[in-house]
């Protein structure tokens, strides 16, 4: 079906947005993914996400590596910058282009395999560095798109669709990014969008580097008993740690909750995250206790997601190297080439 093109002329009546856009405009080309694939879910939580917050389409800049996940970027924000980058390298191509310009929304996406394999040094390096980003890693314990061996994610001891045992540890990218500083971090299921959509709306509103690992089944190498990136394996073991409503200025949430059961947090454009906790001794602000609690409930086999840290006065790499505000495509040749003076004084400055 994919020689199928979606039709451009929308119906009269559909709903537009703030910015004048149907949620038909945040969509992009038909998927070509496996019928069932939990990339598809996510694709279509982006898309929510974007029409809700009223982002303009051309404000958004998608990047990806290679993979099944790191295709997906043609199947949402058609109407978006995109840039398909090597296997592994979205994070360095992404910080450069972000600190070209840094007025437009980075959404970078990547697999388990792109991530955690190949592109480890990279994902680290955006982490740490607070490159501002949502970095959503589709991650479903195999290489899709290369028929299905186990990624670095697989966790030990469980099977291959071939009944093969994964001997080797597993690298968890939630902790390591708890580890190196991301200053947004969470694990959300392709399958429950009621906490996806969220998610990225919070990583959206965030001022640094926002990580969100999304368990992703693959339905085609990875859905069987013994996997645990499953469908039934994620739904039996997921221990949420919160819910979260998001909350901008004008939108209030009428749902009602008794006091004390809910935490507030205001992000630096005034978004408000409004955190409902699901497991009374989880406190989201604390980095080491977040580490903790993921490791420890992940020995026991289960699956924590939710929002598990963030800190709301985060800021980036924009304000650690003290850049210019302005894209340097609109600095005039005067600003860029300051002149001989200048130059003599920076080389004086230097001797
Ligand atoms: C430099 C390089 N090495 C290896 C490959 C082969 N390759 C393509 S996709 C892929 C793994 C993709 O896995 P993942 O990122 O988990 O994406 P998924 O397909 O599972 O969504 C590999 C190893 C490649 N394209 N380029
Ligand atoms: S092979 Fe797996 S990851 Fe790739 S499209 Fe099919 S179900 Fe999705
Ligand atoms: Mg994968």
């Amino acid at each position: 079906m994919t020689y199928i093109t979606k039709p451009r002329l929308h119906h009269p009546t559909l709903t537009t947005n703030k910015v004048g856009y149907t949620r038909r405009d945040y969509e992009g080309k038909v998927s070509t993914l496996c019928a069932g694939c939990g990339h598809d879910s996510i694709s279509a939580a982006i898309v929510q996400a974007c029409w809700e917050l009223d982002i303009a389409p051309h404000r958004v800049a998608k990047l990806s590596g290679i993979g099944c996940s790191s295709k997906t970027p043609d199947y949402f924000l058609g109407a978006s910058h995109g840039f398909n980058t090597v296997h592994g390298r979205m994070p360095s191509v992404l910080t450069g282009a972000n600190l070209a310009n840094r007025e437009l929304l980075y959404l970078g996406v990547s697999g388990d395999g792109d991530s955690a394999s190949i592109g480890l040094g990279q994902f680290a390096h955006a982490m740490r560095r607070g490159v501002r980003m949502v970095y959503i890693v589709e991650n479903n314990g195999v290489y899709g798109l290369t028929k299905g061996q186990f990624s670095a994610t697989a966790d030990q001891g469980s099977k291959s669709k071939k009944g093969v045992v994964n001997s080797d540890s597993p690298v968890d990218l939630v902790t390591m990014a708890l580890q190196l500083g991301a200053s947004y971090v969470a694990r959300g299921f392709s399958g429950d969008k009621e906490q996806l959509v969220p998610l990225i709306k919070g990583a959206i509103g965030h001022g640094g580097a926002a990580f969100i690992d999304v368990i992703s089944p693959c339905v085609a190498f990875n859905n069987h008993a013994g996997s645990t990136k499953s469908y039934d394996y994620v739904r039996e073991h997921n221990q949420a740690v919160s819910r979260i409503d998001f909350i901008t200025g004008r939108d209030e949430i009428s749902a009602q909750y008794p006091p004390g059961s809910t935490v507030d947090v205001e992000q630096h454009d005034g978004t408000v995250l409004r955190l409902r906790k699901l497991a009374d001794d989880y406190d989201a602000t604390d980095r080491l206790a977040a580490m903790n609690h993921v490791q420890t409930h992940q020995a026991r086999g289960e699956v924590i997601t939710g929002l598990l840290f963030m800190d709301a006065e985060a800021s980036d790499l924009h304000a650690a190297l003290n850049t210019t505000a302005s894209p340097l495509n609109s600095l005039r040749e005067e600003q860029l080439c300051p002149g001989t003076d200048v130059l003599e004084r920076i080389n004086a400055g230097l001797r």
